[in-house]
């Protein structure tokens, strides 16, 4: 069962990426099919005109309803200028079988969310949206369906997605506190962040088990070889070969980068009572040495 994904943006062109690397990559197996949909396309007047002065005054435009809705209409039916529109991956690899690929992944998916509800799913990248996180990312991976509406100028009529809660699942999400110029970088980091965790993407599932956020902190340093480079070692303990010191170390690094970097995740990560006496022990030592 291959993900859809349709982008509509009045820059195409700058969803290229999405023909590269990993993605390009889920494309030529078959298990992604990306369309990305100019928004003039669905422009009525001479002028092709996709936005407007905003009612109530202000800086800025606001992209226009009547555009949005034809174009939300289309791409959900999959008609008009939206039917038949499929990215080709830029750089065609070998499609290996993979035989591990599949083994053993469970499906998780928003558990409020049934499977009689086939409507597609409308993520709207926007500042004042919702936080996307890696469970989303998770259970996103799930879907058929996701459609991408990015905006540009100072946002789209409220009244688009009002409207489009008919014929979709609408969610406005936000990468960060910060604010971008459109939503297709937005898009694309959300994108990127989902088809990874489709089975058979990546190649070894472990890697994205052990992925920071997977288990609520942030995954501590990595080395390879050589052991010494330019005066620097590898920490002894990972060439010890005791695999049971090496995962206390890995634990415990993750443990003092979450704490240093984000302490808020410590607040819900699964943390064992040794983890808490770690933290504390470490956090005294931290205290003396200021
Ligand atoms: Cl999702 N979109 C835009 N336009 N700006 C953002 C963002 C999204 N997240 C943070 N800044």
């Amino acid at each position: 069962m291959a993900l859809r994904i349709d982008v509509v943006s009045i820059f195409p062109e700058y969803l290229d990426p999405f023909r590269h690397a990993l993605l390009g990559k889920a494309i030529e197996q078959q298990i992604l099919s990306v369309g990305v949909h100019d928004l003039r396309q669905w422009a009525s007047d001479n002028h092709k005109s996709v936005d407007d002065s905003p009612y109530g005054g202000g800086p800025g435009m606001v992209m226009k309803a009547e555009v949005w809705g034809a174009a939300l209409d289309d791409v959900a039916a999959h008609t008009g200028p939206a039917a038949d529109k499929h990215l080709v991956s830029a750089t065609p690899h070998l499609s290996r079988p993979r035989h591990d690929a599949l083994q053993g992944i469970e499906q998780v998916g928003y558990p409020e969310h049934s499977q009689a509800d086939e409507r597609p799913l409308l993520l709207v990248p926007t500042p004042a949206g919702t936080p996307f996180t890696q469970a989303d990312a998770q259970a996103w991976s799930n879907e058929q369906h996701i459609v991408f509406a990015c905006g540009r100028y100072e946002g789209i009529d409220q009244r688009v997605f009002e409207d489009a809660a008919r014929r979709y699942r609408v969610r406005e999400v936000s990468i960060g506190d910060y604010v971008l110029i459109g939503g297709e970088v937005a898009a694309l980091v959300i994108a990127e962040a989902v088809v990874r965790l489709i089975p058979g993407v990546l190649g070894n599932r472990q890697s994205h088990e052990e992925d920071s956020f997977s288990d609520g902190l942030l995954e501590g340093p990595s080395y390879s070889k050589p052991r010494q480079w330019r005066g620097l070692a590898v920490p002894e303990v990972l060439l010890s070969g005791n695999h049971q010191l090496v995962a206390q170390w890995r634990r415990q690094a993750s443990l003092q980068r979450t704490l240093e970097r984000r302490p808020d995740l410590l607040d819900s990560a699964d943390l064992s009572a040794e983890d808490v006496a770690f933290l504390q022990t470490y956090q005294q030592q931290r205290s003396k040495e200021q």
